[in-house]
């Protein structure tokens, strides 16, 4: 693609003139998980990047020049300006692995094992296509939905609340007999994007009334998983006020 395609007169000048990485985003948890991990890279090798903020209730995001980023139409978008011509990124997933391979060296937050790989692979996709599509469901059900339509509500956090049983099968080591700290990886396993894919959606339980606080004494090992990454400054950072809208 050239960039003369990638870039017209109504995009926005500082995702046209950005320089390096540029995100579009809006702080939701999808936003969250590549906010997170640049944040994490920040941490770990300085990189950089800038950020334009998108209110995805204006529909900016089905706009011509957004089309052209990201035919979805969906924030997040990563562009990697640094890239000749620019290359852009959709699908929250693809953008982290994309980061991980281009600037993540050392794999410090992936695996150079490939089985090791595999399994984060494996717990990225999980939430990638069995997760955040069903907790997303709650969400619009419960807040955006012109009516209450109590089988839908049930019916997505029925299956939100399995999903997180799958989680607390895998931390718990139910079948293993390997308690883990974090998804992936040998032993205890080790913070990797497959926790920062999941983290956002998953430590925002409390943010849906639909779940209790009963629901959720049946994920022990997952409740702190939770506490466990929001003890890292990078992870507070990438859902923090840098990222909201009219801050
Ligand atoms: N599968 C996509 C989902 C992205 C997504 O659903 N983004 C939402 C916000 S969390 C959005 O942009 N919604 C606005 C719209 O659909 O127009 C990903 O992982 O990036």
């Amino acid at each position: 693609m050239s960039s003369h395609n990638l870039y017209t007169d109504e995009t926005p000048d500082e995702v046209k003139n950005a320089k390096g990485l540029h995100l579009i985003t809006m702080n939701t948890p999808n936003g969250q998980a590549v906010q997170v991990f640049l944040e994490e890279l920040k941490d770990a090798y300085g990189v950089d990047w800038t950020t334009t903020l998108v209110d995805i209730r204006t529909n900016d995001q089905k706009k011509d020049w957004f089309l052209r980023l990201d035919p979805n139409g969906r924030i997040p978008v990563l562009v990697d300006n640094n890239q000749s011509p620019p290359f852009p990124s959709m699908e929250t997933s693809a953008e982290i692995l994309y980061l991980l391979k281009q600037y993540d060296k050392k794999d410090m937050f992936g695996f150079s094992d490939d089985l090791e790989r595999n399994e984060c692979l494996q717990w990225m996709f999980f939430w990638h296509g069995s997760g955040a599509p069903y907790q997303g469901q709650v969400n619009h059900f419960t807040r955006a939905a012109p009516e209450k339509i109590q089988y839908a509500i049930d019916r997505f956090k029925n299956e939100t609340l399995r999903v997180f049983g799958v989680l607390e099968i895998q931390l718990s080591g139910k079948y293993t007999g390997q308690e883990k700290e974090y998804l992936a990886g040998k032993g205890k396993g080790m913070y990797s994007v497959a926790d920062i894919k999941t983290w956002p959606w998953v430590k925002g339980w409390n943010t849906n009334p639909a779940f209790t606080e009963e629901d959720m004494k049946a994920f022990p090992n997952l409740m702190k998983w939770i506490d466990r990454i929001a003890e890292r400054p990078a992870a507070q950072r990438g859902i923090g006020d840098a990222y909201a809208l009219n801050k």
